[in-house]
């Protein structure tokens, strides 16, 4: 489906112009700071983008995840937060949302993503287990880990591959899931942790075939799936715009089918729903529900709240509501693309097909020179950051952590920056300061050299670990 030979995604899928479906009516003022400035701040940080302060960022896109602008309709709802320790009107709106939209039978609240992914792992995951997944996530994968579980990547080959144009490269291989099966034992496999999209692999999609398939497979060995949802309504769209016969569905249509081969989900609100915190499990199992609604009250939060502010749930009820327009979702993908063209047209190495919620740069290409152990994307998230006060994060080796058996790094094949584009917050200048910026960049790489890690933090090294330049 996608032309190797035509090169940016407006050839690919034919160029009309878009425009966001809303228009501003408040505005937060940014400023650019002077490179003295920049270069202080970055040696402050320890050349690590997450300990910048953000006021002295310019154009912020570490990440997508609590960052989207809400609507005026969420911006009301937050007036009507019914407070109430026990019983909170807001709550019900939430778990009806969740119940219409992504079709699961039972709602627990979580704080955000992570506050779920504890309580899924923690319910399910035994010492000994294997948890196969379509690539890693980092807050998903160290969740399973301190469970007891190891994880086992069973997505395509094609997703580490950042060139490969295959339409769906978040989907899971079937082969290499059944082989895992077999040799372990279904027993042994407490579910599949399926995220759709892969935020790892550059926001790549699954296919509406390959979860009808894997569904399939589970049924035979009598395997649970649990969807990692934080970016299913951007799926959602790949699937419309890729899939044979769902080009005249709705993303609102195609989410809810898509959810009904899986058990279950879990939520980071702060993606898709578009609020600025939140967070929500849902399964169709009530044993597990009985188990999850009781571990909530132990580490989040009364089962009606979860962690949130009745004001917060209200919000993200309605958020939800907003998350599945099409308009909405096609002008958010689109101004990624927007971003991927600028550089696909300097023939800037990024991850292809461009995924939905952020721009990848090939680290691993640009700073070819730059062994992977003196840390590519972390230098090239440095380098952008002094260039023009834009903050993007490391999604590489820094990210992926140490093998907990062994102690060493992990080498995964994708080493890559990641510009993550907020919803509704940023315009298309900003893109194309943004694509300036990294072109510059870009055209200074070959005077560049690695760093070395000063600090590293047990847990999530990425958040925390402090660099310095090898001279
Ligand atoms: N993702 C992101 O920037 C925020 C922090 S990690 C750098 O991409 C998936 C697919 C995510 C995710 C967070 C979480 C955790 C789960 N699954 O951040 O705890 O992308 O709400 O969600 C981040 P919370």
């Amino acid at each position: 489906m996608i032309n190797p030979k035509l090169k940016t995604m407006g050839e690919q899928f034919g160029r009309r112009s878009w425009a966001e479906p809303w228009k501003i009516k408040m505005v937060e003022p940014i400023r650019m700071t002077s490179r003295e400035e920049r270069q202080e701040g970055m040696e402050q940080a320890g050349y690590n983008t997450f300990l910048l302060r953000s006021e002295d960022v310019y154009i912020d896109l570490l990440t997508d995840s609590g960052t989207g602008a809400m609507s005026d309709r969420q911006w009301a709802g937050i007036m009507l937060g019914d407070e109430a320790y026990a019983g909170s009107r807001n709550f019900y709106h939430l778990e009806e949302a969740v119940q219409s939209y992504y079709g699961y039978r039972y709602v627990v609240p979580t704080h955000q993503g992570r506050g779920a992914e504890h309580l899924m792992s923690r319910a399910l995951i035994k010492p000994g287990h294997y948890i196969p997944g379509n690539m890693y996530f980092t807050t998903t994968r160290v969740h399973q880990e301190i469970a007891g579980g190891t994880f086992v990547d069973v997505i395509i080959d094609e997703a580490h591959d950042p060139a490969n144009l295959h339409p769906f490269k978040g989907n899971v291989d079937l082969d290499k899931l059944d082989e895992l099966i077999k040799g372990v034992g279904p027993e042994n496999i407490p579910y599949i942790s399926l995220a759709g999209t892969v935020n790892m692999a550059g926001g790549q999609p699954v296919s509406m075939a390959n979860v009808r398939a894997l569904r399939g497979l589970c049924d035979r060995y009598g395997v649970r799936i649990y969807l990692d949802a934080t970016r299913m309504v951007e799926n959602a769209f790949f699937i419309q715009e890729r899939e044979e016969g769902y080009g005249d569905k709705s993303i609102a249509a195609i989410l809810i089918e898509f959810c009904s081969f899986t058990n279950g989900a879990w939520m980071s609100a702060k993606k898709d729903n578009l609020v600025n915190i939140g967070g929500w499990l849902a399964v169709n199992d009530s044993d597990l529900f009985d188990m999850l609604r009781n571990m909530v009250v132990v580490y989040e939060g009364l089962h009606t709240y979860g962690g949130m502010a009745g004001r917060d749930m209200e919000a993200l009820a309605i958020g939800i509501t907003e998350a599945v327009n099409d308009d909405h979702v096609r002008s958010r993908i689109e101004q990624v693309r927007y971003l991927g063209d600028l550089l696909t047209n300097w023939d800037i190495p990024i991850v292809k097909p461009v995924g939905g919620h952020a721009i990848f740069l090939d680290a691993k290409s640009i700073y070819s020179h730059i062994p992977q152990d003196h840390f590519p994307a972390q230098t090239l998230a440095a380098e952008l950051y002094l260039d023009s006060g834009i903050r993007g994060m490391e999604r590489g080796i820094v990210s992926a952590g140490r093998d907990p058996k062994t102690g060493d790094h992990r080498y995964p094949a994708l080493e890559l920056t990641r510009l993550a584009i907020p919803r509704r917050v940023y315009t298309q200048a900003h893109m194309d300061v943004t694509a300036e910026s990294v072109k510059a960049v870009y055209d200074a790489r070959e005077q560049m050299r690695g760093m070395k890690m000063v600090y590293e933090p047990k847990y999530l090294r990425f958040f925390q670990a402090r660099f310095e330049h090898i001279t």
